[in-house]
């Protein structure tokens, strides 16, 4: 059976999240805001083709792809840029690449047991986050 990762997680943890805030040229006062955030992603997944929402208090956003497919992506909301993105597995984790303006940008994702795990680089920085399903 491949991977599922459908469902509705939140987060549980958030290591350097400042430090990627910085790398996007986040404002200060816009970084302190979303440093208190605690994100809730709701992930649907049919086969190839994904949604995925990230919510908060302050500001929501939503990403569709299909693996493989090279979309553009415009970052509304965060740093407001736009991308050349494309998603692709690699055995089960699910590997984003956001070309652009920032060097060495994207995301990958994967599940660790019940954990939903994603790291988010720009440049040299790497922010590690896990998430939960919810009860
Ligand atoms: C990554 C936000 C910080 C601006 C607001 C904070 C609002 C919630 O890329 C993401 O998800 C991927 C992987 O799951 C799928 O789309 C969302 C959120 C990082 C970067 C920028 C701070 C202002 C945060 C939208």
């Amino acid at each position: 059976m491949p991977v599922d990762y459908s469902g509705t997680w939140d987060i549980v943890s958030n290591v350097n999240f400042e430090g990627y805030m910085v790398a996007l040229g986040i404002d200060f006062a816009t970084r302190k805001i979303a440093s208190m955030l605690k994100p809730q992603k709701v992930i649907k997944q049919d086969g190839d083709c994904f949604t995925v929402r990230t919510f908060t208090t302050f500001r929501n956003y939503e990403s569709s792809f299909k693996i493989g497919e090279e979309v553009k992506e415009v970052t509304k909301g965060m740093d407001n840029r736009s991308c050349q993105t494309v998603v692709n597995w690699r055995n089960d984790k699910l590997v984003c690449v956001q070309k652009g303006e920032k060097k060495n940008r994207g995301w990958t994702h994967w599940i660790y047991g019940d954990e939903l795990h994603l790291e988010l680089t720009c440049e040299d920085q790497v922010c590690k986050q896990i998430y939960k399903r919810t009860l």
